[in-house]
């Protein structure tokens, strides 16, 4: 076990992941990497190339007020070393908002040796390294991301711990460096499984998150989880309602997540922007009394996807793009209060 009293490190890293989950904001995710941008970008028509990238997030990081509802903004490695059209870094831009900066840090996924349909993080090589570049140039934290799968007879243990060990080996090289770990472990909603059994796989893999977090001697008061919302496969014939989700989601976590950890900010792993919106308002209205972390969001398509809809690639949209990613991120700041009211 860890000292109880902290020592200053260990503050700056309680303050920063404190501050990422100040209350009415949550994080931005937009660590696309290149190739997942350009997916997105394929299926609008938007032609795949650095510009196109660097376009859409200048306009995301010049839309005005979004530092009102946007805490910290994931960033790739690519986009953390570009500049504006004006030649201002997007660094200067985050900071001129108020937005705390970070930086997606895995490599991605993996076929896992001997366990068909199952992935592993990569990433750990020359992580320290990475890191401490990244810590120079001003980001405050970092994010790595592994992925469990639902199917027949998986997630197999051996899945489960190669991923919670490679999340705990990063987590514990970002706090040597002063890096706040976003740590998430995402259960995707592909399948038609139920929701009980996306429950039963969540909890599965919190648990071995957590034991590893605890043998790599992570400070959990310095880390934000994120985790996927509890919800019926995305095949699943009986699709579980609003309130359900949220108190199957929050119940999970109660079970699994120690309350040193300062915020859960969920990821939206393709869900609709509203549905994503109307279940964290109802995690919030549910449980704000009684869950001991801030409950938050960190989405990307969530957010993202309604503006980019618009954009497509049009520097004319650029405005009415701009409006609808603004109206996307208040509603999520509303909804981590629990006061988001879904348009009638
Ligand atoms: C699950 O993906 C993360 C959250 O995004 P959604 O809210 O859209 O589910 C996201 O941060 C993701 O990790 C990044 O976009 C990077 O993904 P890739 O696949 O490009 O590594």
């Amino acid at each position: 076990m860890g000292a109880v009293e902290l020592t200053s490190a260990a503050r700056d890293l309680t303050t920063t992941a404190r501050m990422m989950m100040q209350a009415g904001k949550g994080i931005l995710a937009m660590d696309e990497s290149n190739p997942t941008a350009n997916r997105r970008f394929a299926k609008l028509g938007i032609p795949q190339t650095v510009d196109a990238r660097r376009a859409w997030r200048e306009l995301i990081l010049t839309t005005p007020g979004l530092g009102e509802y946007i805490s910290s903004a994931i960033l790739y490695d690519e986009t953390i070393r570009q500049t504006a059209s004006d030649g201002r870094p997007f660094l200067v831009l985050l900071a001129k908002a108020g937005i705390i900066p970070g930086i997606k840090v895995d490599a991605g996924t993996k076929d896992l040796a001997a366990h068909p349909g199952e992935k592993v993080t990569e990433g750990l090589d020359r992580l320290r390294e990475r890191l401490t570049e990244y810590r120079q140039m001003g980001a405050r934290f970092a994010k790595w991301r592994a992925v469990i799968a639902i199917g027949e007879g998986i997630p197999s243990p051996g899945c489960l711990l190669a991923n919670a060990h490679a999340l705990a080996r990063y987590a514990g090289l970002c706090q040597e460096v002063g890096l706040v770990p976003i740590v998430e472990p995402e259960v995707l909603m592909d399948g038609g499984h139920t929701l009980e059994r996306c429950a039963e796989v969540t909890e599965a893999t919190l648990h071995v998150v957590f034991d590893q977090l605890h043998a790599q001697r992570i400070l959990l008061e310095g880390i934000i989880l994120k985790p996927n919302m509890v919800l019926s496969g995305a095949d699943c014939p009986v699709q579980a309602g609003v309130e359900e989700v949220a108190d199957t989601t929050v119940k999970v976590l109660l079970r699994t997540v120690p309350a040193a950890v300062p915020g859960i900010a969920f990821l939206s792993g393709g869900q609709s922007a509203e549905m994503a919106s109307v279940r964290l308002n109802a995690m919030n209205v549910r449980w704000r009394d009684k869950a001991p972390w801030a409950l938050t969001f960190s989405f990307s398509r969530a957010i993202q996807q309604p503006a980019m809809d618009v954009w497509k690639g049009d520097a004319r949209q650029a405005s009415a793009a701009q409006a609808v990613l603004k109206q996307r991120a208040r509603a999520n700041g509303m909804a981590r209060g629990g006061v988001y009211q879904p348009p009638s």
